[in-house]
C-alpha cells in the first residue's frame, strides 16, 4: 500500500542522559567528576544523541533530596565544560527555579522539569528565561510516590494534568512552542497497572499538540515484565518500550543507551519511510 500522499513521521530525536549524582537507579555513581561527565557527554554525541540531559538529584523513589547549592555545584561546570566543546543542545533535569537558572546561564537551552512547574517560583522563571520547558506528570513526590499511586484512568488523567500545565504554563507567560509534555512513567505509577495502559494511550497525550518526550529507558516496569532483571540488563525492554513510543508519535525519548537506541530508531525509521514511497 503506497501512503505517498502524506508524509512520514519525522525522525524521533535520541536524549542522552548524564546523571551527576551518586544514587541514581540505573547508572548511579559512574561520573564522579566534570572530566568523566564531559568525556561521557562527547561519546554521547559521538553516539547520536541530539540533546544531552544533565541532572544533579535522582528521582527514584526514596531518594534523598538534594539542596539548590548542592545541584548547582553538581551541574553547572558540566554544563560549562560540555558549552564549550559541543554545540548538542543541553536540557536540565530538575525541579528547582534557581537551579535553572544557573543552568541555563551556563548555556542550557532546555529546562526538563519532573514537576512540570509547580514549585514556587517555576513558572515565572520559566518564563523569564525562555528556553524550552518539559512538562512531566508525577503523581506525588518522589520520596513516596510508589506507595500507593491511584488513578479513575490513567491515560486521561494523566492528559488532563499535561494540557492544564501548559495552560499555567502560557498563562505566565511561556511561549506555546516552548512546551514539550512527558507522561512520566513510574512517576507515581504502578508497575504494570499503571504503565502498560499509559504507554498504550500515548496517542491521545501525542493527541495533545506538544512534542512528547518519552522517558522509559532502564525502567522497572521492564524488569517486572522480564524475571525482574536489574537496570544494566533492560536494554532489550527498553528499546522496544521506547519504539512503541516511536510508533505512537512522540517527539523524543530520554535514554541511558545511546548509541543501540538510535540504531534501532534509525531501522524503524527506514521502514515506516519504505512505506510512503510510490
Ligand atoms: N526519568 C528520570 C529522570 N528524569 N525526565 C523526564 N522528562 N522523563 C523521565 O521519564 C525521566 C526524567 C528517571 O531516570 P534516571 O535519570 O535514570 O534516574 P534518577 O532519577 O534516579 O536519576
Amino acid at each position: 500500500m503506497s501512503l505517498a500522499a502524506s508524509a512520514p513521521p519525522a525522525p524521533v530525536r535520541v536524549m542522552g542522559v548524564l546523571n551527576m549524582t551518586p544514587d541514581s537507579f540505573s547508572d548511579g555513581g559512574s561520573l564522579g567528576s566534570v572530566e568523566a561527565g564531559l568525556a561521557r557527554a562527547l561519546a554521547l554525541v559521538r553516539a547520536g544523541a541530539d540533546i544531552l540531559d544533565v541532572g544533579g538529584e535522582s528521582t527514584r523513589p526514596g531518594a534523598t533530596p538534594v539542596p539548590a547549592d548542592e545541584e548547582i555545584v553538581r551541574v553547572v561546570p558540566l554544563i560549562r565544560a560540555i558549552r564549550a566543546e559541543s554545540g548538542a543542545p543541553i536540557s536540565v533535569d530538575t525541579m528547582k527555579p534557581e537551579v535553572a537558572r544557573a543552568a541555563v546561564a551556563a548555556g542550557a537551552t532546555i529546562w526538563n522539569d519532573v514537576a512540570a512547574l509547580r514549585w514556587p517560583g517555576a513558572l515565572e522563571a520559566a518564563a523569564e528565561l525562555g528556553c524550552d520547558v518539559v512538562l512531566m506528570h508525577m503523581q506525588g513526590e518522589p520520596g513516596t510516590m510508589q506507595r500507593e499511586p491511584r488513578y479513575d484512568d490513567v491515560v486521561a488523567d494523566v492528559a488532563d494534568f499535561l494540557a492544564a500545565r501548559a495552560e499555567a504554563a502560557m498563562a505566565a507567560g511561556v511561549a506555546r512552542e516552548r512546551i514539550w509534555l512527558d507522561p512520566g512513567v513510574g512517576f507515581g505509577k504502578h508497575m504494570i497497572r499503571h504503565n502498560l495502559p499509559l504507554l498504550a494511550g500515548l496517542p491521545r497525550i501525542v493527541g495533545l499538540g506538544f512534542p512528547v518526550l518519552l522517558g522509559v529507558s532502564r525502567k522497572s516496569f521492564i524488569g517486572a515484565l522480564d524475571e525482574q532483571a536489574p537496570p544494566d540488563a533492560r536494554l532489550g525492554g527498553s528499546i522496544a518500550a521506547a519504539l512503541a513510543g516511536a510508533a505512537a508519535g512522540v517527539a523524543a525519548v530520554r535514554v541511558h543507551d545511546v548509541r543501540e537506541t538510535v540504531q534501532a530508531l534509525r531501522v524503524w525509521q527506514a521502514i515506516v519511510q519504505a512505506g510512503y514511497q510510490v
